[in-house]
């Protein structure tokens, strides 16, 4: 047996099993006996100690990570900034409740949250602990900054699993399916999706506004809320001008111009923030997943005057900006900074891009491959149409698992894989990524 807590990890993917191994299939029969059937698995490969973008699992496998814990572990594991800020705080104190009595660590993160986030206006924030809660708040003070209640959302968009971001949320299968009654005043518009709609930013906004203006109604919207590059939906980017074009509308028609930054946020996409890329200042962001290094936090920054309408006590939580993972978040936002990982996403978007790029040239599966900086996708279809092939997508990260490199589907028709490897990936790492995802690709062909 691999004794991997005394055995340095390296930065090679290296398989000693076949994949799932015997401890990982153990501890998979165990997870059956004990865990609800309704948490499916990626892959049921048991990870025990993490460093940079690999991942050492029960077996003493070493796998590469290119999903980074779905756009979590941007930073890389086990980063030395990270571990000593989060022991630091540990040793000092865990928790005392933000709303009791209050700590430096939470109001240092608003502040870094203000200035990093689009816009040089005056800000203020909010803390919580996953996308999900965030996203929540952000609609809540819309709706009593604006004394509106419509919420406008977007085909394939997500925005977590409460009752309130389901609502917001649009796949059925497998997020909504019989959890009902929802959340009422959401109304869901088209996106822009130029692989499928084939129309300019220009168009689809209007395409939008006019559903928006005839369905809805201006003077009832309270919040218009987007995510600038979508995730769960299938990485989906909107026609250049699209996101500039609603932000205006919101803006000349009083409601508040949400971005959900919860994936494409902290560098991923080759900016601090995926709405910098297009010039377009929010009235509030969301924030969390990439902010804390794998911590539980989230985010609501906005404009102070949006932030500051809520009546005392308004907001909280028991958890929300709880101090370890305040601790994380600064080492998180520090490392990012001093790394100019923004960078590093767009030299590796440069080199997947090209990779996947060439490859689509030899393949008929490949319909389109897209992204930005380190957000990147692959949307697989039938030979010769447009028509979704989420089977191949299936086979593909199969034969990826299987050979030790993480990555993770996505799309309405889960048609879709995404690679999100963290920001710190060697050129080394990411070319064995590539080439084992390319060989997978050419496998399914
Ligand atoms: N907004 C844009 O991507 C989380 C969800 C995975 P939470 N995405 C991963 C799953 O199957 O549950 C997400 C997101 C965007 C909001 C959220 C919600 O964030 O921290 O998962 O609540």
């Amino acid at each position: 047996m691999v004794s991997s807590l005394t055995t340095a990890i390296g930065t090679k993917r290296t398989l000693l099993t076949e994949l799932p191994g015997p401890r990982s299939r153990a501890l998979h029969e165990r997870r059956t006996a004990a865990v609800s059937a309704g948490l499916t698995v990626g892959f049921p490969v048991y990870i025990e100690r993490a460093e940079g973008a690999i991942l050492v699992d029960v077996d003493g496998n070493s796998l590469l990570d290119m999903g980074s814990g779905i756009a979590v572990t941007s930073i890389g594991h086990a980063v030395p900034a990270l571990i000593e800020g989060v022991s630091e705080q540990v040793a000092k104190f865990t928790h005392t409740c933000f709303m009791v009595t209050p700590y430096e660590a939470y109001v240092e993160v608003c502040e870094e949250l203000a200035r990093i986030t689009p816009g040089t206006h005056k800000k203020t924030s909010a803390l919580f602990n996953s996308g999900s809660e965030a996203v929540e708040n952000a609609v809540k003070i819309a709706r009593l900054a604006t004394g509106r209640s419509a919420i406008v959302v977007f085909d394939h968009a997500y925005h977590g699993r409460t009752n309130l971001t389901l609502a917001l949320t649009a796949k059925n299968m497998p997020y909504k399916d019989h959890f009902g009654p929802f959340a009422p005043e959401v109304y869901r518009v088209p996106m822009s999706y130029p692989f499928r709609d084939g129309l300019s930013g220009e168009e689809a906004a209007k395409r939008a506004i006019s559903m928006i203006e005839t369905q809805v109604g201006a003077d009832n919207v309270a919040a218009v809320l987007i995510e600038p590059i979508q995730g769960e939906g299938g990485f989906i980017v909107p026609a250049k001008g699209f996101l500039p074009a609603l932000s205006a509308w919101s803006t000349k028609n009083g409601s508040v111009f949400i971005a959900d930054e919860i994936q494409s946020g902290f560098c991923r996409t080759g900016s601090w923030f995926a709405c910098d890329e297009e010039g377009v200042i929010p009235d509030i962001v969301t924030t969390a997943k990439g902010l804390a290094g794998g911590m539980p936090l989230a985010g609501v920054t906005g404009r102070a005057e949006l932030m500051n309408a809520v009546h005392e006590g308004g907001l909280g939580g028991t958890y929300g900006g709880n101090p370890v993972a305040c601790a994380a978040a600064l080492a998180t936002i520090a490392t990012l900074r001093e790394q100019d990982l923004a960078g590093r996403a767009r030299e590796i978007g440069h080199v997947a891009l090209g990779t996947l790029r060439r490859l689509q040239d030899d393949v008929a599966i490949i319909g389109e491959v897209r992204g930005r900086g380190a957000m990147i996708a692959v949307e697989f279809v039938e030979p010769g149409t447009k028509n979704p092939n989420p089977t191949v997508a299936k086979a593909i990260v199969k034969y990826c698992t299987e050979n030790g490199v993480v990555v993770i589907s996505c799309g309405t028709y889960g048609n879709v894989i995404r690679l999100l490897p963290p920001l710190i990936i060697s050129p080394e790492q990411l070319d064995d990524g590539l080439s084992v995802f390319s060989a997978a690709i050419r496998a399914a062909n």
